[in-house]
C-alpha cells in the first residue's frame, strides 16, 4: 500500500544519455507528452475527469525485436513505436493504442470485466486529504483529546469480498505524527473511512473501538547522516558501459528499462560465450508481475489489508530516489526514470536506478592442488558482479530489488524486505495480559505488529540459447541396488529421473516436499559431448500461501499457490495477478491461464516464480526492520562446455 508522493525533481539527470535506439526502450518524457496530448485531443478529452493509469510502450512483437537485434544497423527495420494507454474519462475505463509516429489513437475500446487500473497518486494524494475536513472524523479526533494539524491519513486498496458489483474505492486509516516522524508506529485505531474514488467522497464512516494511542518515544528510524551528498555519479572508472538502455558488463550485455507498473525490466540479456565467439540469448524479459501481501488480522479493522502492490499501485511508481552511498556504494551510475502522471505529463524520478560493479569479498571460484609432486598449485577469483537494484517504497514497507549478473553466468536475483511494519494499536503492554488472539506480536507497548506474508513473482521469459525451450524436473530418486546378484556392499543410492513437462498443468511446482533441480533447457542444442543446453533455476526458501483456497483474498491471487508456473508466450500475459487487479474476482491472471493447458515442450516459454516470506514479526522489526534477504538464481546449466570463469 502506498503513501508516499513522489517530489519531481528538475535536478539534470547525471550519467545517462537519452537515446531511443533500441525497439525495447521505455517511454521518454517527449514521447509521455506527445501520448497525453493525442489522447487529449481524441473524444477522450471532451469526457468529464479524464485521468492517466497506465501508460507504457506497447511492447513490439518479439519476433521483430529478435529480428532488429541479429540484422546489422543500416539495415534494420525499427518496429512501430506504440504505447498501451489506460485512461479513466466519464466514469469509464478506456483502453488505447497510441502510434507514436503519427500521433494518433489507433485502437480505443471501453473495458467493462471486472477489476480497475492502478490508482494514480493523485487521486490518493485527494484521499489522503478528506477526513481533514470531514465533521465526524474532526469529532472523533477532538473526542480523543488529538490535534488534527498531528494526523496523517493513508489510503488502503480494498479487495474484493464477493460483491456483485464493485465501484473504485479504498479505506482510509490515520495515524498520529505528535513528535514522531515515524506514521505507522501510531494508528488511530478503531476508524475507518471508505472513499467512493470517482465521486472523491467519503461514502461511510465508522468509529467503533478505541485503543489507547502508541508512545512517540523510541519510534524514530532515522540514523545520524554521514557525508553522503559528497559522492558523486562517476567517482571511480567502472568496467561497464551504458549507451542509451543498454548496458555491457564482462561477459554480459542486456537492456535496462523501467516503467510505472514493474519498476525495472531487464531485457534481451545475453552472455558472451568465448569458445563460440558470440553472445548467446539467456533471458528475454524479466522483471516483478505482482506482489501479494495479505495481513493475517480477520476483524473488521484490518480484513481488506491483502495488497497486490503492482496492479494497485505499481513498484516503479513507488520507485524511490537512490540515496547514494547508502542504497548503492560510491562507485554506483545513476539512470532515472520516467512516467506519466494522472495528468498524462511526465513525471521524472531522479535516480530511480543504480548500476554498480559489486567486490562481495566473496571467492568467485579457487582450488589449491598439492598432488602435483615438487609443487604447490593455489589459485583463483575474487568474485566480481554487476547489480542493478532499484528501491520501491511502498507506505510502509521499502522493498530493494536487486539484478545481479556474475561472470560465471548467474543470474541472481535479490529481495530486500526492510521499512516499518504495519501495525496496530491495542491496550496491552505486556504479552501476560493477553488472552485472546492479537494476529501478530507486541512489539513495543499498546503496539502490536501483524503477521503477514510477502509474495513477489516474477516474470521470466527465458530464451535459452534460443526461443524454444522445454522445462525439465530433475527428480533425485533414491534408487536400491539389486539384492540378488549384488556385486556392490552398498544398499542405496540416489539418482536423476528427468520429467519433462509437455502442458502448462504439469509445469505448477509445488516446492519442498521432494528433491528436484529445476531447469530450463533448449533441446534442440547440444553441448559437444551431448549434453541438453540449458539453466537451472536454483529456488529461495519454498513458500506458499497458506488461506485457504475460497477465500476472496486467495481467489484474486491464486498465482500464490504454487511457486514455480511455465506458461506458453503471450505478449499480452504479463501481469500474474491479471492487469485489472484493483477489486479484481480473480478471473484474469496466471492461474486462469494455466487452466488452459496449453503445450509447453519445445515451444516459447514463461517462467513464474513467486519470492516468498512469511512474516511474523519480532521486536527487532521495530520501529523499522534491518534488511531481510530473500531471491533466486538463474544458474548455467550445461550451456558452457566448461568453467567459463576459465
Ligand atoms: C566525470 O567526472 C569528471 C571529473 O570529475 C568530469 O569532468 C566529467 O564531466 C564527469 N562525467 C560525467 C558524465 O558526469
Ligand atoms: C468527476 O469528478 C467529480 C469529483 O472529482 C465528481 O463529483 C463527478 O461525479 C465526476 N464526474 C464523472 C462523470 O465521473
Ligand atoms: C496542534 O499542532 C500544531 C502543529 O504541530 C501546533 O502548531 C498547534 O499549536 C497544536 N495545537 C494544540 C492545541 O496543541
Ligand atoms: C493471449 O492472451 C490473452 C489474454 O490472456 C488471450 O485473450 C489470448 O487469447 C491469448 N492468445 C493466444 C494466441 O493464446
Ligand atoms: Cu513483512
Amino acid at each position: 500500500m502506498t503513501a508516499l508522493f513522489i517530489a519531481i525533481s528538475l535536478i539534470l539527470q547525471c550519467c545517462f544519455s537519452a537515446s531511443t535506439s533500441h525497439p525495447l526502450d521505455t517511454l521518454n518524457p517527449t514521447e509521455i507528452n506527445k501520448i497525453r496530448l493525442t489522447v487529449q485531443k481524441s473524444h477522450l478529452g471532451s469526457l468529464p475527469n479524464l485521468t492517466f493509469h497506465f501508460v507504457d510502450t506497447e511492447e513490439p512483437e518479439k519476433s521483430d525485436v529478435l529480428k532488429w537485434l541479429s540484422s546489422s544497423e543500416k539495415k534494420r527495420s525499427t518496429p512501430p513505436r506504440h504505447a498501451k494507454v489506460v485512461a479513466r474519462a466519464g466514469g469509464q475505463t478506456h483502453e488505447l493504442i497510441v502510434d507514436l509516429a503519427t500521433g494518433s489513437v489507433i485502437s480505443d475500446h471501453v473495458y467493462t470485466g471486472h477489476g480497475y487500473p492502478p490508482l494514480s497518486f493523485t487521486e490518493l494524494f485527494q484521499v489522503s486529504k478528506l477526513p481533514l475536513s470531514h465533521p465526524k472524523f474532526k469529532r472523533s479526533i477532538s473526542a480523543r483529546g488529538l490535534n488534527l494539524s498531528e494526523v496523517s491519513c493513508l489510503p488502503f486498496s480494498i479487495g474484493w469480498y464477493g460483491e456483485h458489483t464493485t465501484k473504485r474505492a479504498v479505506k482510509v486509516q490515520c495515524f498520529y505524527r505528535g513528535g514522531s516522524v515515524n506514521v505507522f508506529t501510531r494508528p488511530i485505531e478503531g476508524i475507518t473511512m471508505l472513499v467512493d474514488i470517482d465521486l472523491m467522497q467519503i461514502t461511510m464512516y465508522t468509529d467503533r473501538l478505541r485503543a489507547p494511542l502508541p508512545k512517540a518515544e523510541g519510534t524514530d528510524f532515522q540514523t545520524p547522516k554521514g557525508n553522503s551528498n559528497s559522492a558523486s555519479c562517476n567517482k571511480t572508472n567502472s568496467g561497464f558501459t551504458i549507451s542509451g538502455h543498454k548496458v555491457k558488463w564482462a561477459n554480459w550485455v542486456f537492456h535496462v528499462g523501467f516503467n510505472a507498473r514493474a519498476g525495472v525490466v531487464i531485457s534481451t540479456a545475453s552472455v558472451f560465450d568465448s569458445r563460440k565467439k558470440k553472445y548467446r540469448s539467456v533471458l528475454y524479459r524479466g522483471h516483478v508481475s505482482e506482489t501479494f501481501v495479505p495481513y493475517m488480522d480477520p476483524t473488521s479493522e484490518w480484513y481488506f489489508k491483502t495488497f497486490m502492490d503492482l496492479g494497485e499501485f505499481g513498484f516503479g511508481r513507488s520507485a524511490d530516489s537512490l540515496q547514494p552511498l547508502i542504497d548503492c556504494p560510491e562507485n554506483a551510475k545513476y539512470v532515472d526514470g520516467y512516467m506519466a502522471g494522472a495528468d498524462g505529463k511526465p513525471q521524472k524520478v531522479q535516480r530511480a536506478i543504480c548500476i554498480f560493479e559489486r567486490f562481495s569479498g566473496d571467492v568467485a571460484m579457487r582450488h589449491t592442488e598439492i598432488n602435483v609432486p615438487g609443487k604447490l598449485i593455489r589459485s583463483g577469483q575474487q568474485e566480481k558482479t554487476l547489480v542493478v537494484r532499484m528501491v520501491a517504497t511502498v507506505g510502509n514497507y521499502d522493498y530493494v530489488l536487486d539484478w545481479e549478473f556474475e561472470q560465471s553466468g548467474t543470474i541472481k536475483v535479490g529481495v530486500g524486505l526492510t521499512g516499518v511494519l504495519e501495525m496496530k494499536a491495542t491496550s496491552y503492554t505486556n504479552n501476560d495480559q493477553i488472552t485472546e488472539s492479537v494476529y501478530g506480536t507486541l512489539v513495543s507497548e499498546n503496539t502490536v505488529a501483524v503477521n503477514h506474508d510477502h509474495f513477489l513473482t516474477y516474470f521470466l521469459d527465458l530464451d535459452v540459447d534460443g526461443n524454444d525451450n522445454s522445462f525439465v524436473k530433475s527428480n533425485l530418486q533414491t534408487a536400491r541396488t539389486n539384492p540378488v546378484n549384488a556385486t556392490s556392499p552398498r544398499k542405496s543410492y540416489w539418482r536423476v529421473v528427468k520429467e519433462t513437462a509437455k502442458t502448462e498443468a504439469e509445469a505448477r511446482i509445488r516446492l519442498g516436499l521432494e528433491p528436484a533441480e529445476l531447469l530450463i533447457v533448449n533441446p534442440s542444442r547440444m553441448t559437444r559431448l551431448g549434453n541438453v543446453v540449458g539453466y537451472r533455476l536454483i529456488t529461495g526458501q519454498p513458500v506458499t500461501s497458506l488461506l485457504a483456497d475460497d477465500d476472496y483474498p486467495q481467489i484474486r491471487a491464486a498465482y500464490t499457490k504454487y511457486q514455480v508456473w511455465v506458461t506458453a508466450y503471450n505478449k499480452s500475459e504479463k501481469w500474474a495477478g491479471g492487469f485489472y487487479a484493483d477489486r479484481s474476482h480473480g478471473d484474469d491472471g496466471l492461474a486462469v491461464w494455466s487452466k488452459r493447458n496449453r503445450a509447453i515442450e519445445n515451444k516459447d516459454i514463461v517462467v513464474w516464480y513467486t519470492v516468498g516470506f512469511h512474516h511474523i514479526p519480532y521486536q527487532e522489526d521495530f520501529p523499522a526492520m534491518p534488511t531481510l534477504h530473500g531471491g533466486f538464481e538463474l544458474r548455467p546449466a550445461n550451456f558452457f562446455e566448461s568453467n567459463p570463469l576459465l
